[in-house]
C-alpha cells in the first residue's frame, strides 16, 4: 500500500507509546507542586485560570470531564446562545470573543465560541488544563489551618467504582470553581470541621440580584481555599441567575485578583 503522493513520516508503535508516556509525566512531575489549583474548567474557572497565569502564577486546572466549559455547552435548555451584561463583555473582548448587542448593556454569545476562546485564552496565558480528574479531596496543615492541595483520581476510575487512592497534588491556593455542588468546599467543610465552614445551599432565582451579589461575595472561604463561581452561591446562600454567565467571569476574574494579593502579601 504505497503512494506517492503524500510523504507521512513513519513513527513505530512503541515509540509513540514511549513518547506519550515521557513527556505525559514530564508534565505530571511538574504539577505537583503549583501556586494555584483550580478544580472545574467552567466559566469561573477557566476565567481564573486566565488571569492567574496572565500575571505569572503557575496554575493547573483539573477537570472532570474531557470537555471545556461546565455549564457553558447546556446554555439555556440547550439553546446555543447566551447573555452576557456589562462590564464582563470587557473580559469577553479581551479574549477576541464575539459579542452582538441585544441592547445597551446587554450582549448575545455563541456558546461553542465562548468556550473554545475561553479555554484557548487560559492555556495561551500559561494555564495548564488537565482533562478526567476528578478532585475528591484536600491536603490540610495546622499551626496555621490550612488548605494546602488536593487530592486527585481518574474520573474513569471513580466510575468504575474501583477502590483505589489518589494522589496529591500541593498548592499554596485552591479554587473551588466546581459549580452548583461546590464540592470541594463540601468535602473541606465535611472532613476539617475545625475550618468553620458551614454550607446553606443557593437561593431560587432572582437574576438582577444574583449576579453582583455572587461577584462580591466571591473569594476565599478558608485559608488556602477560595469559591468562584455557582460555587459562591451554594456557599454564600445566594440566588441563582439563569443563563447569564457575565458574573461567572467576573467572579473569575475576583477570585485571581484575590489571589495574586493574598499570595504577594504571604
Ligand atoms: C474536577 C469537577 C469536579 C471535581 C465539578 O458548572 P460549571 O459551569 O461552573 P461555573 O461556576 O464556572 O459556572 C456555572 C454555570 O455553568 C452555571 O451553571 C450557571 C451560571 N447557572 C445559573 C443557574 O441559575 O443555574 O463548571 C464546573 C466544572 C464542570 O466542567 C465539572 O465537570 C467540573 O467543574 N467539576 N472537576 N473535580 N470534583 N466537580
Ligand atoms: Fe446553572
Amino acid at each position: 500500500m504505497e503512494s506517492d503522493s503524500i510523504q507521512i513520516k513513519s513513527v513505530e508503535e512503541s515509540k509513540i507509546s514511549k513518547y506519550i508516556i515521557e513527556y505525559t509525566m514530564k508534565d505530571w512531575l511538574n504539577i505537583i507542586e503549583n501556586d494555584v489549583v483550580i478544580v472545574g474548567a467552567g466559566p469561573s474557572g477557566m476565567a481564573a485560570a486566565y488571569y492567574l497565569a496572565k500575571a505569572g502564577l503557575k496554575t493547573v486546572v483539573f477537570e472532570r470531564r474531557l470537555s471545556f466549559g461546565g455549564g457553558i455547552g447546556g446554555g439555556a435548555m440547550l439553546f446555543h446562545k447566551i447573555v452576557i451584561e456589562s462590564p464582563a463583555d470587557e473580559i469577553l473582548r479581551e479574549m477576541g470573543i464575539n459579542l452582538v448587542k441585544a441592547e445597551e448593556g446587554v450582549y448575545i454569545v455563541d456558546t461553542a465560541e465562548f468556550m473554545a476562546k475561553l479555554a484557548s485564552s487560559a492555556i495561551s496565558a500559561g494555564a495548564k488544563i488537565i482533562h478526567g480528574i476528578t478532585v475528591d479531596d484536600v491536603i490540610f496543615r495546622e499551626n496555621p489551618l490550612r488548605v494546602a492541595g488536593v487530592a486527585v483520581e481518574w474520573t474513569a476510575t471513580q466510575m468504575a467504582g474501583l477502590h483505589v487512592d489518589p494522589i496529591f497534588i500541593s498548592a499554596k491556593a485552591v479554587v473551588d470553581a466546581t459549580g452548583h455542588d461546590a464540592e470541594v468546599i463540601s468535602v473541606a467543610s465535611r472532613k476539617i470541621p475545625d475550618l468553620g465552614i458551614v454550607i446553606p445551599g443557593e437561593r431560587s432565582a432572582y437574576s438582577e440580584l444574583a449576579e453582583k451579589l455572587t461577584v462580591e461575595n466571591t473569594g476565599m472561604v478558608a485559608p488556602g481555599l477560595y469559591a468562584a463561581g455557582m460555587a459562591v452561591t451554594e456557599v454564600k446562600n445566594l440566588p441563582r441567575m439563569g443563563p447569564i454567565f457575565g458574573a461567572m467571569v467576573l467572579s473569575g476574574k475576583k477570585v485571581a485578583e484575590d489571589i495574586i494579593r493574598d499570595l504577594r502579601n504571604s
